[in-house]
């Protein structure tokens, strides 16, 4: 569409007017900021669906394989911004907005950011989303509406995480389609019991689970697939109305609160029992709802199960949703009446599953008696499938009896659990790392075994990023400067980003990106004064670490680096400083102590170097509140330096280091997860690698690491660590970090990579002097991402592990879409 045609721009100004009367009920004379968002949205959303039915049709009439993408988390990001860019409406409804006196960019603003993830694997699942429907493969997402999200961060007058609750669901109009006609029963507990060859299921409780159907345009094609979210209903038999009637509300009303509780929040508290089994009920809600769901959607088309391997690809983002391995046994066994080992032929070719961690606290295990007791029916097949698969392994190596013992899907060393990675990869045909090194090490370490058994099944595929996001939205004035210099078709090919390479001499662009960094600096600086009242100086330079906070990625470690050159200005306060702004930005799970202190530490210490008045400003720290999707695209592109910085061998990939790096900044990191790719990517002279290998880091683990070595024989070292455990940094409270930098602890080896990490730093610092070849490497870093397009990742998926080809669509142009604008539809009618 247009926005230099008065009449497109007539048309969808009308179009906004009849939305806020007819879908909102609201009169335009009173409407407010919330509403002109929800009837404009509106608008988008027409546009969007018949893109959603014409994917239907597509793949319908062609009967084409497609992708369900089950996933405990997906941090979407604010969606009218994306669908405005995905569905090039961005100018037209900018100008219609403006001629009914609006501001697109304070509507867009007013969107809340739906929190439903916490870390990159969430965030991972949005950008595929997106990148399905925009490289035309079928795919359909699946998840929970968590009613209140993970949690909204603040940090109170301490410099202490606060946990409150993010209540986005209430002002949630426009975008999702409710599907009160997609319900299903979701059942729990109870008993198993035999009965000539069937197993029964007798459940004790039981849920509805509801759909919510929110589009996922794709960008420059007539598609959009489709993100399902699921809610908890209580089903009517657990309200009740005696009670109520009686007065006793509180009993009325508890079985239902009880019963709904599986979609309130992400990660509910797993430090106590309770807390663990509503994480497992919250699985298993996701699992068999999602999988009733397809095996619903496939016969509506094909009338049985017969052809489901054919036809279908399910595939598990790490191993929350692996219940769905069993939950599909269930379905084909007890319900569709298969015999199990047809049963587990369709399954093993259905599913494959995501690695993201290696990290052995992190790979997901069940008590056997809580599983038992919550999915007795799962368990027992569960049991099969290990008796099966371990019948396998003793025919294939009869003497290794230690092989069984290690490769059971239940641990029985202690407490008997299962071992969900386990059941993850002996129910996939495909199984992947997210990013080389990670897959590499994936194979090496924790699958050494299975990798031995079944070698084909493992393979990579490198993490991308979607370009429509995290530059189209997040930095615009990027975007336009690329469009003048190469044209727009990078948005949809990453690869061509290589053409700017061709001005790596020319002087003007290196400034003209300059003036953008400058700019977005800038703007972020002004959010920061707003919000937090603290002044930055855009031409320092913006050092930024936002992620999760976790011991492994060492935010500690950044805040050594700040201690050493806060104690090296204080020491010789004349010398040529090249002043810094860092920034920390990044959510601590609410249950972990030792992340929720270094967030502690880091206010503790902004608070007194920002203060310091003998520091002039050479140092400025903020940890800015709430990270999520919509901070990140604020922050990323004002940044001159992306932290990448955990011990070698622990971050799977990561997917900032991408975006910062396709925005300009340039990379200060260690030899871990896609870190390596990057380096290959824009080549050494263009970002900053430091610290131990994973093969230095593992010599020292086995000699027995000692953090005392190192304070030894680095003084300043050793002088940081002493005014932090002596609280120079908390003088309230002087025993507050005596844990932190432990000589004793320093399990990730902060202390061994310190002087090269300082080192690297300096260098940066350096470098920092000459504007223009600072740029010059900024450059090379953005010409050089091409390769970390989630497009590419998707592609790798459908061609290597789901098997899947793109759909054949006609894009439509600007004249055909404007034609929908509020009409009937126009998309081609198709069966259901
Ligand atoms: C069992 C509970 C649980 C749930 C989530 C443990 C750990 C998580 C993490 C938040 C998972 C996560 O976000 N992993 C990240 O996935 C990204 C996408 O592949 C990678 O880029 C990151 O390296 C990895 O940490």
């Amino acid at each position: 569409m247009n926005a230099t045609n008065p009449q497109h721009v007539e048309r969808v100004k009308n179009a906004i007017i009849h939305k806020l009367i007819f879908a909102l009920g609201c009169d335009p004379k009173e409407a407010t900021t919330l509403n002109w968002l929800h009837a404009a949205m509106r608008v988008v959303r027409d546009i969007s669906t018949e893109g959603r039915l014409e994917t239907r049709r597509l793949t319908l009439e062609k009967g084409s394989r497609q992708v369900y993408y089950l996933s405990m988390e997906f941090l979407m990001g604010r969606t009218f911004s994306n669908a405005l860019i995905a569905e090039e409406m961005y100018d037209v409804i900018k100008a219609a907005l403006e001629a009914l006196g609006q501001n697109v960019d304070d509507i867009i603003n007013a969107e809340p950011d739906p929190g439903l993830g916490n870390g990159g694997l969430g965030r991972l699942a949005a950008c595929f989303l997106d990148s399905t429907a925009t490289m035309r493969i079928p795919a359909m997402g699946y998840g929970i509406r968590y009613e209140y999200g993970m949690f909204r961060q603040e940090i109170n007058a301490q410099g202490e995480q606060v946990e409150m609750p993010d209540n986005w669901t209430s002002h949630e109009i426009a975008w999702p389609y409710v599907r009160p006609s997609k319900r299903y029963k979701i059942q729990f507990g109870g008993y198993v019991q035999e009965e000539g060859n069937r197993t029964l299921w007798h459940s004790a409780d039981e849920i509805t689970a509801l759909a919510h159907d929110y589009l996922v345009p794709g960008y420059d094609v007539n598609l959009a697939n489709n993100l399902r979210l699921w809610t908890a209903q209580a089903g009517s038999k657990v309200f009740s109305l005696a009670d109520f009637n009686r007065g006793d509300y509180f009993a009325a009303m508890e079985k239902q609160n009880a019963s709904e509780n599986v979609s309130r929040v992400l990660y509910p508290d797993d430090s106590t029992t309770k807390g663990r089994e509503l994480r497992l009920r919250q699985e298993y809600f996701l699992c068999s709802a999602s999988l009733q769901d397809i095996v619903r959607r496939h016969e509506a088309q094909y009338g049985s199960c017969d052809n489901l391997a054919d036809k279908i690809a399910i595939h598990l983002n790490d191993t929350h949703p692996s219940l769905a391995i069993p939950e599909l046994m269930r379905i084909l066994i007890d319900e569709k009446g298969y015999d199990w080992q047809q049963a587990w032929t369709m399954t093993q070719s259905i599913f494959s599953y995501t690695n993201h961690t290696l990290m052995s606290e992190a790979l997901e295990t069940w008590p056997v008696d809580m599983l038992g007791m919550i999915l007795p029916r799962h368990l027992k097949l569960i049991l099969e499938i290990n008796e099966v698969f371990l019948k396998q392994v003793q025919e294939r190596y009869p003497h290794d009896h230690d092989l069984i013992r290690r490769v059971s899907i239940i641990d029985e060393e202690g407490e008997r659990k299962v071992r969900m990675a386990w059941l993850s990869v002996i129910g996939s045909h495909k199984i992947n790392g997210v990013a080389k090194f990670h897959s590499q090490l994936m194979v090496k370490s924790i699958f050494a075994d299975f990798a031995k058994l079944f070698p084909e099944r493992f393979t990579n595929v490198t993490n991308g990023v979607t370009p429509r996001r995290w530059i189209g939205i997040a930095n615009p004035q990027l975007a336009t400067l690329i469009d003048d210099k190469i044209g727009g078709t990078w948005r949809k090919d990453l690869t061509r980003l290589s053409q700017l390479n061709t001005f790596a001499d020319d002087e003007a662009f290196l400034q003209q990106l300059a003036h953008i960094k400058r700019n977005n600096k800038q703007a972020l600086a002004d959010y920061v004064k707003k919000q937090l009242n603290i002044t930055l100086n855009p031409d320092a330079i913006f050092d930024v670490q936002i992620k999760r906070i976790h011991e492994y990625k060492r935010q500690s470690m950044n805040v050594l680096h700040i201690l050493d050159l806060y104690y090296r200005i204080l020491e010789n306060p004349d010398a040529d400083w090249q002043p810094r702004v860092f920034i920390f930005a990044g959510k601590a799970a609410s249950a972990y102590y030792m992340a929720k202190k270094i967030i502690h530490l880091i206010n503790d210490v902004a608070n007194i170097i920002n203060h310091d008045a003998r520091i002039r400003d050479l140092i400025k720290i903020v940890f800015i509140p709430n990270y999520g999707v919509s901070l990140a695209q604020m922050i990323i592109p004002a940044a001159d330096i992306s932290e990448q910085i955990s011990l070698a061998g622990t971050e799977a990939s990561g997917t900032s280091n991408m975006k910062f790096a396709l925005n300009g900044a340039l990379t200060v990191g260690t030899l871990d997860g896609a870190n390596v790719e990057i380096l290959d990517a824009v080549g050494k002279d263009n970002i900053f690698i430091f610290g131990n290998t994973i093969e230095e880091v593992e010599q020292l683990r086995r000699e027995g690491y000692s953090p005392m070595r190192y304070i030894e024989q680095d003084a300043a070292l050793s002088h940081i660590v002493q005014q932090v455990s002596n609280g120079a940094f908390s003088p309230d409270d002087p025993t507050r970090y005596q844990d932190l930098f432990s000589p004793f602890g320093d399990y990730y080896q902060s202390f061994a990579d310190f002087h090269a990490y300082v080192e690297a730093q300096n260098r940066i610092s350096e470098f920092y002097r000459d504007p223009i070849a600072w740029q010059r490497a900024a450059l090379a870093n953005i010409a050089n991402m091409g390769y970390f397009s989630s497009d590419r990742s998707i592609m790798d998926y459908a061609r290597n592990i789901w098997k899947i080809d793109p759909l054949d669509d006609i894009p439509l142009d600007s004249e055909a879409l404007v034609e929908r604008i509020n009409k009937p539809s126009a998309a081609k009618p198709y069966k259901t």
